[in-house]
């Protein structure tokens, strides 16, 4: 009896001390550089490492350059005028109310310019929105106020929940990934396409990493897609993008892209860990189809 309950005692004891240490699967994906975080004191975009990232930024940079030629000639304008038109300097100011050539013109230059910035516009965003055939396909779910994350091909899921303070430097993650850094990452193959499924379980909340260049709503009920197609390994981080609450800003993404040898060497191992879903992930699964079933009903 006494030999039993010892057995019984330590086999409790492993299981807690492994339960209550990082997940093996997390471990087993040795050190990766951190790449997409916000840096103190740095201003702009993260690196972007997707071609939608990069679309996204030279469009950015061609906007400033367009907005910053127009506001420095409307400045200059109003400096001209400031200074010839002063009561002093034109003591009989003109009386004319309209003048149809600089009408026309301050019609046509804006609509012009606005007609040259719509094709490179809608050229980035339907590469954004056609969704190409998924290498992985990934549900995200926005709970309050953490994210749920199922591998649709591998019915498998996990909840990932940010980690205090006190738990960064267990998990590998430096001091300043506070508000970031989650308990179980997103892993993801490099060069592979990742389609990301997104909804919500309760209200709307929105999944991004902007050195990918994504970000989508997550609305219960709808299940809205993006794609990503990281170029480069390392970890990304993101942060819930759709105020949802009080702990809105607590519910951050975290996204490890690693080789395709170290991605199935983690599938493995995840598959076994996290085998069946999470019940957030059910929860929203039922609430989807009671929105379905009330859509059905009305039409
Ligand atoms: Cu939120």
């Amino acid at each position: 009896m006494r030999v039993r309950n010892f057995f019984l005692a330590t086999v409790s004891a492993l299981t807690t001390t492994l339960l209550a240490s990082t997940s093996w699967a997390q471990e087993n994906l040795g050190t990766l550089e951190t790449i997409g975080k916000p840096v103190d004191g740095l201003m702009g975009w993260q690196p972007p490492v997707t071609e939608v990232a990069r679309d996204i930024q030279s469009y950015d940079t061609f906007l400033l350059w367009v907005i910053t030629i127009i506001s420095l000639f409307v400045t200059a304008l109003l400096l001209i005028c400031a200074f010839r038109y002063s009561a002093k300097r034109n003591p009989e100011p003109a009386t004319f109310t309209h003048h149809t050539g600089i009408e026309i013109a301050w019609t046509l230059i804006p609509v012009v310019i606005l007609l040259c910035l719509i094709p490179p516009s809608l050229t980035l965003l339907f590469k954004q929105m056609e969704i190409p055939e998924a290498d992985v396909t990934i549900k995200a779910t926005g709970n309050q106020w953490y994210w749920s994350h199922e591998y649709v091909d591998h019915e498998f899921g996990f909840d990932s929940f940010m980690l205090d303070r006190a738990d960064l430097e267990e998990y590998g993650y430096a001091a300043d990934e506070y508000l970031l850094a989650t308990d179980t990452a997103v892993v993801v193959p490099v060069n592979k396409t990742v389609v990301v499924q997104v909804t919500g379980a309760d209200v709307i909340h929105s999944w991004t990493i902007p050195a990918f260049g994504v970000k989508q709503d997550a609305v219960p009920g709808r299940l809205a897609e993006l794609w990503f197609k990281a170029e480069k390994e390392g970890i990304y981080f993101g942060q819930c993008s759709e105020l949802c609450g009080k702990d809105h800003s607590f519910m951050p993404i975290t996204v490890k892209v690693v080789s395709q040898e170290k991605y199935e060497a983690w599938l493995d191992g995840a598959i076994k860990e996290y085998a069946g879903l999470p019940r957030s992930v059910q929860v929203a699964d039922a609430n989807m189809n009671k929105v379905l079933e009330v859509e059905a009903s009305n039409n």
